[in-house]
């Protein structure tokens, strides 16, 4: 069976390529659910993207996944700052998570430098770029004996 694999983005990720690609990059939301979608071919997963402003509409896709895909890959966005909601989501869910940013949040302002997704993050992505989902989705293959 193909393992299933919730690629979850959270507020103003619609936004990517439109502003600051300072900090960004100049890639959309699309393009990378495109780049992934190819991966994820290759390797041998399933993909499931999804995208949402709102916290309470990301816990209940984060539940949604529970029993249905093998692992989550979350860029919680400004949530990673402040969601204890999000946090708690996740720990109901059993397979591996791997949190994602874009950029290095630790080289950016200090409100930025705590997560609380990080203590149930099997691994954490920061600094990469687009490249940062593809990264995921071969580390993700590789915790579920794929790769
Ligand atoms: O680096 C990341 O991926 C972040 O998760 C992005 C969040 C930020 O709050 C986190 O600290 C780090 C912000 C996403 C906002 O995305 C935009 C994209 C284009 C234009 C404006 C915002």
């Amino acid at each position: 069976m193909v393992p299933r694999i919730d690629i979850i983005n959270g507020p103003n990720l619609n936004l990517l390529g439109q502003r600051e690609p300072e900090i960004y990059g100049h890639e959309t939301l699309a393009g990378i659910e495109a780049t992934c979608r190819a991966l994820a071919e290759r390797i041998g997963l399933e993909l499931r993207f999804f995208q949402s402003n709102h916290e309470g509409a990301l816990v209940d896709r984060i539940q949604a996944a529970r029993g249905h895909a093998a692992g989550i890959v979350i860029n919680p966005a400004a949530y990673t700052h402040t969601s204890v909601a999000i946090l708690d989501a996740l720990s109901s869910f059993d397979g591996p998570v791997i949190e994602l940013h874009l950029s290095n949040v630790h080289r950016r302002e200090a409100f930025r430098h705590h997560s609380y997704v990080s203590s149930r993050a099997d691994a954490v992505i920061a600094g990469c770029g687009a490249q940062g989902y593809e990264l995921a989705l071969w580390r993700m293959a590789r915790l579920l004996g794929r790769a």
